[in-house]
């Protein structure tokens, strides 16, 4: 092994103890003040907003793994190269340690719901790293000059065997890179059970413990029955199970709100600010209702977008307690990790199903959906009124306060756009000539859904038989009788809200309030 992989691999062995242990240190000082959440969710913030296709990846789940994985290597890289450098020289090793303990502890202070130790995770993870690159660097060996004989002596079948004295150094070097390899190996594995098992007992002092003790209070009003004829078969299932309901947020790691220290602060421009404990809330008169929330950042046909049975509050209720004064034309809500949204307070109180939800399909809040209480608003997208783990709520102005997405490049005020999606079949299916059912979903929240027409390849449009629904809150499914001929064929969706409005053909980026346009799809017959 050449001396300089040596080295560098030190490094990176020190970085990795250094993370390790940040994560069980970040047991006791919360899960986003270990540097590499901390540092990621600085990126999630950071990245430039209006950028079309970004949307989703700072929105998505699936890039929240990327951008760890990512910062990972990144570090791993610096580590490499900081330990090639502190071979030459100690000082600049310590000024490499130093500086990404300076970045993990000023990401850290960052973080919200940080506490005041945000820092101590980074500097204890640098200490020991500082460690363990000196002792890895003083195993790593020195070049020493030795003659040729020497070097094939080495090379030979056992160290040492009839080399002569002066071949010490060298023997010494060999047997230190065994022993080198090995503190490596341990330094490594130490890491990796102090980094997984931080997490593992994170995660067991995380909320699910209070969250299963929790139970729901009986509604006020029950939702409307489901009627018959809801779901077209083949179609995504009317009720969208927890654990399948899209998650989008900015957290990387979901906070863990204890409901036995969690509260409700509603305050700014109101007559009565209110303050409401977890027992407070589950007091007040609940509600049920279906209400299906979507996405800003659903695509044309995407499927950021769902429906469940919510059990809640009404808002405007409690708003009203809170007595707006004239002007507060905007109710901005923020979470616990200091992420905000604002809605129109007008819409908030407008007699819509607007709620302050504690229970999704049942059960309390999933932690990913908000637990213990989050908004639901019939009607707005999810970025303007959805807020989830929220804490505060703050009548304010819109020309006084833009929310988190608003200098992202996304509008203030955002009402959810008419849409319709095929469902089956799927784009690019093929279908046997004859009767072909053809159906999806289309919704336009609080509107509701009048119509849904197809169009085949450059036919007429032609109705569709609408399912039933539960309410203008929800979306509809929805089934068309197609009689396939031979051949490649293009179908379109489009619907009409109960305002009489058609879906317009369009085609809008999901920047800055919604995407717009008709979903289509391509099936082969033969
Ligand atoms: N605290 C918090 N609440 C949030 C968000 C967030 O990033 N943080 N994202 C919003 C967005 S963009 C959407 S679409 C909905 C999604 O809710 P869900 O994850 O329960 O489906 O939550 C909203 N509430
Ligand atoms: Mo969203």
């Amino acid at each position: 092994m050449k001396l300089s992989v040596g080295a560098g691999l030190a490094g990176v062995a020190a970085a990795a103890v250094a993370v390790g242990t940040s994560e069980v240190v970040a047991v006791l000082t919360g899960p986003v003040t270990a540097p590499l959440p901390a540092v990621g969710g600085v990126v999630i913030d950071n990245v430039p907003g209006p950028v079309k296709d970004f949307g989703i990846s700072v929105f998505g789940v699936h890039d929240k793994t990327a951008l760890i994985v990512g910062t990972g290597v990144l570090l791993a890289l610096y580590a490499y190269a900081v330990g090639v450098l502190a071979r030459r020289s100690w000082r600049l090793g310590l000024a490499g340690i130093g500086l990404f303990a300076a970045i993990g502890v000023a990401a850290a202070q960052t973080r919200h719901d940080a506490s005041v130790f945000a820092w101590l995770p980074t500097v204890v993870g640098a200490a020991l790293a500082v460690r363990v690159l000196r002792l890895l660097l003083d195993r790593v060996g020195e070049p020493v000059p030795a003659p040729a004989s020497v070097l094939v002596g080495v090379g030979g079948p056992g160290p040492g065997a009839g080399a002569p004295p002066s071949a010490a150094p060298v023997t010494a070097y060999v047997e230190d890179r065994r022993y080198f390899l090995k503190v490596l190996g341990i330094a490594f594995g130490s890491a990796a059970v102090a980094g997984f098992g931080g997490r593992w007992l994170g995660s067991r002092q995380a909320v699910s413990a209070a969250r299963n003790d929790v139970v729901l209070p009986a509604p006020r009003q029950t939702a409307p029955p489901l009627p018959t004829g809801v779901q077209v078969p083949g179609v995504t299932p009317y009720i969208s199970p927890n654990k399948d309901f899209y998650r989008i947020d900015t957290a990387l790691i979901p906070p863990q709100v204890d409901p036995a220290t969690w509260q409700l602060r509603i305050h700014g421009m109101v007559r009565n600010p209110i303050t409401l404990t977890w027992e407070q809330l589950l007091q007040r008169p609940m509600i049920e209702r279906y209400v299906t929330l979507a996405c800003v950042s659903n695509e044309v046909g995407g499927d950021l977008v769902g429906n469940a049975l919510w059990l809640g509050t009404p808002i405007r209720e409690l708003l009203a307690e809170a007595d707006p004064l004239p002007g507060a034309d905007q109710v901005v809500q923020r979470s616990v990790d200091g992420w905000t949204c604002g809605s129109p307070t007008s819409v908030l109180m407008d007699g819509r199903d607007a709620l302050l939800a504690v229970g999704m399909n049942g059960e309390p809040l999933p932690v990913d959906h908000g637990f213990p209480a989050r908004l639901v608003v019939p009607g707005l997208y999810g970025y303007v009124s959805a807020c989830k783990w929220i804490t505060e709520i703050e009548l304010s102005r819109f020309s006084d306060f833009d929310a988190y997405w608003v200098p992202r490049g996304w509008a203030q005020q955002a009402p959810i756009k008419t849409a319709s999606r095929i469902d089956t079949p799927r784009d690019g299916a093929s279908r046997k000539p004859g009767s072909v059912v053809v159906g999806g979903v289309a919704w336009a929240q609080h509107r509701g859904i009048d119509k849904v027409e197809v169009q085949v390849d450059d036919a007429p449009w032609a109705e569709a038989t609408l399912a039933a629904t539960v309410s203008s809150d929800t979306w509809r499914e929805w089934s068309f009788g197609w009689q396939a001929t031979p051949g490649r064929h293009r179908l379109r969706v489009r619907a009409t809200d109960g305002s009489g409005a058609t879906q317009t053909s369009t085609p809008a980026a999901p920047a800055p309030d919604g995407a717009a346009g008709w979903h289509s799809i391509e099936v082969e017959v033969d």
